[in-house]
């Protein structure tokens, strides 16, 4: 099964443009539940199902309109030039859009998460996309519809469709129709995400390539699915019950899993740097003078912090640097 299969499938040959210019805004998202693996690269079709909590109003605003002649993308008002693969990437996902091969589109993108926090901004981008995609063609999609479609631009950008606590289902489709996000009915206030810089600097492996090294050569990689699946109901129950320790144990734990199956590929994949180690250690020291305090991490080696909000003099106390969220 292809992607524009899955697009015909949900949108049909519904393209004509509905207004000229269409705007639309997506929170980026951390994963408490991480997603690792996927059973179909083409699609996006998770090995697992993962659990994240989007940020607010950290994210991305993209308006999109029609040009001649070929895509212009914009990132933050900088000309985004079309040799880089950020634009291949991006117009291979519009191509899945145009009506007819020679339809361009203007994307404008703002992203409102600190570029120096090093947030995954794929997430929140694909998920502006489509939804000002929605706009411009007026599909009126349900939002499982357009998590989807998301989700064919990058497997977390179908968390980004939500505000709060979003569950992505892995479903068992082999057209990945039931692989879809879906939001819990809870709110947390006091929960609060700090950002703890290492370092700026670009990977040395994208998620996309390190996921499937991950799962093509770790031995520990068969471990993942019923941790997973024990991680998420965890998760779950904490977020519904307003558990801090549970939800922060938990979420620690399995970012720590997660980057156990990278050790454990051949060529082995380590995301930490010292000062990632050193943090670590700090953290957890902290924790034992008594400090509700605990941490996840993504494909690289800065850490978020996870802290309930009448903690935040102390934690910024100990971690200066802490970027807030
Ligand atoms: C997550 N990550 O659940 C996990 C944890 C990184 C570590 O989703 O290949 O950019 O585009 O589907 O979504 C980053 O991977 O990968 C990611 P693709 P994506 O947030």
């Amino acid at each position: 099964m292809k992607k524009s299969d899955v697009v015909k499938n949900i949108v049909g040959d519904n393209f004509s443009l509905a207004v000229e210019t269409a705007t639309a805004f997506a929170p980026t998202n951390i994963a408490l539940c991480k997603y690792w693996g996927k059973r179909d690269q083409e699609l996006n079709l998770p090995m697992t199902s993962s659990l994240s909590v989007s940020l607010g109003d950290k994210g991305a605003k993209t308006t999109l309109s029609v040009v001649a002649e070929k895509d212009i993308i914009v990132l933050n008002e900088t000309l985004v030039a079309e040799e880089t693969s950020f634009y291949k990437k991006l117009t291979a996902f519009l191509d899945l859009f145009r009506p007819h091969p020679d339809f361009y589109f203007h994307v404008k993108t703002i992203s409102t998460v600190p570029i120096a926090a090093g947030l995954a901004s794929s997430a929140c981008g694909f998920a502006s996309i489509v939804l000002a995609l929605d706009e411009l063609f007026l599909w009126q999609l349900e939002p499982y519809q357009l998590s989807i479609l998301a989700r064919l631009g990058s497997g977390s950008a179908s968390r980004s469709i939500w505000n709060g606590f979003v569950e992505w289902h892995a479903g068992t489709r082999d057209d990945g129709m039931d692989s879809h996000g879906e939001v819990l009915d809870a709110i947390w206030p006091e929960l609060c995400i700090g950002v703890l810089m290492v370092s700026e600097k670009e990977k040395s492996i994208s998620s996309r390539e390190a996921m499937q090294q991950t799962v093509e050569t770790s031995e520990l990689y068969r471990c993942w699915p019923t941790k997973v699946m024990h991680d998420l109901s965890v998760i779950k129950e904490a977020i519904l019950t307003k558990d801090f320790e549970s939800l922060g144990k938990t979420a620690e734990s399995n970012a720590l899993t997660m980057h156990a199956t990278m050790l454990s590929a051949w060529p082995p994949i380590y995301y930490c740097l010292p000062e990632t180690i050193s943090a670590m250690q700090k953290i957890w020291q902290t924790r034992a003078d008594g400090l509700s305090l605990y941490f996840t991490q993504d494909a690289g080696p800065n850490l978020k912090l996870l802290f309930l909000k009448k903690d935040r003099d102390i934690i910024k106390h100990h971690f200066p640097n802490l970027e807030w969220l």
